[in-house]
């Protein structure tokens, strides 16, 4: 591996495609005109080994120099080494094990300094389940490399331009609210919008209103015929995901309210409370209780449960920066 750190501590999803969350990825920004970012090069790893093919968008390039696709009978490691250059100078040289089932470069322009981004997308499969994306950037002399953690089909979203200003933006949501309140597929994460700017992805959610109340809807839509008395199986789940939407909007206190009326009181998923190592340390006394908690945790709220102004949603997204 070239690249070292430990990866979030997020449950990852080893198992069935998700149906809500990716149906949710179809309506998050369905209703609104974008770019799409087309790239102006791309080459696929897949089944075949590559040597020294490269692809080239305006001064930058990327040059496979070694590509052994993964051999699961032969049990042994292959490589991957690629080097990138921009303005036919050598910037830097990667060279990785092979860990995923399928990967890609693109150049794309994220940002509007004409000089094409590099996008290499590695999806792990089986069961490590994820996207992982690495971005170089050449800004000034140096290169930008941003790497994310694995993110899951809902939280892998493309880039794509989503205001016109020439910055693209990240689409994606918050997967620490996978499994906290029930199932993958009851699992409603709130929207997160990082923009790329600076070599770096940036939290940007809170710029992009329309999307978040498109995605409050959907959630509201789910609970809405829920009641304490007579529940609905799930809505707890969905409920985290649209108070953490409506603090993001600006509106906690309805969201609180309206989770109140909507909760399920007889559903324990999630209500075990664990201190900083894990250990089980008692239970919440209920839902709401059990709540408040995970979003203090998550930063939605602070410490004396207010709106956090400052959470920066791309901490849960972004594992690794660094100048090359
Ligand atoms: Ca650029
Ligand atoms: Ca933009």
């Amino acid at each position: 591996m070239i690249f070292s750190g430990l990866f979030y501590q997020y449950p990852m999803v080893k198992f069935a495609l998700p149906q809500v969350p990716l149906l949710l990825g179809g309506i998050i920004f369905g209703s609104v005109s974008t770019a799409i970012a087309a790239p102006l090069a791309e080459i696929n790893l897949g089944d075949m080994p590559l040597r020294n093919q490269e692809i080239t968008a305006g001064p930058t390039q990327v040059r496979i120099i070694e590509f052994e696709p993964a051999n699961y009978a032969a049990d042994e490691p292959r490589y991957l080494t690629y080097a990138i250059y921009v303005d036919g100078e050598f910037q830097t040289q990667a060279r990785q094990e092979v860990d995923f089932r399928f990967a890609s470069f693109s150049l794309e322009n994220l940002d509007p300094d004409g000089v094409p981004e590099v996008i290499f997308h590695r999806y792990t499969g089986g069961a490590h389940c994820c996207s992982i994306y690495t971005i170089y950037s050449s800004q000034g002399d140096r290169l930008h490399r941003t790497l994310t953690y694995p993110l899951d089909a809902a939280a892998a979203g493309a880039f794509e331009d989503v205001d016109g200003d020439g910055y693209s933006e990240f689409q994606s949501a918050d997967p620490r609210f996978f499994y906290a309140f029930g199932s993958y597929a009851s699992s409603w994460p709130p929207a997160v919008v990082l923009t790329f700017r600076g070599g770096s992805l940036i939290d940007t959610t809170r710029q992009f209103p329309d999307q978040m109340r498109a995605i409050a809807y959907t959630m509201y839509e789910q609970t809405r015929d829920s009641t304490p008395a007579d529940p609905t199986p799930g809505a707890n789940s969905v409920l985290a995901g649209y108070v953490a939407q409506k603090i993001l909007m600006g509106e906690y206190e309805s969201g609180w309210d309206y989770m109140l009326a909507h909760y399920d009181p007889t559903d324990d998923w999630g209500l075990t409370e664990y201190n900083a190592a894990g250990e089980e340390v008692g239970t919440f006394a209920d839902y709401p209780a059990a709540l408040e908690a995970f979003l203090i945790d998550l930063n939605y709220l602070t410490r004396d449960g207010k709106p956090n102004p400052y959470l920066d949603l791309s901490r849960p997204i972004v594992e690794q920066e660094a100048l090359l």
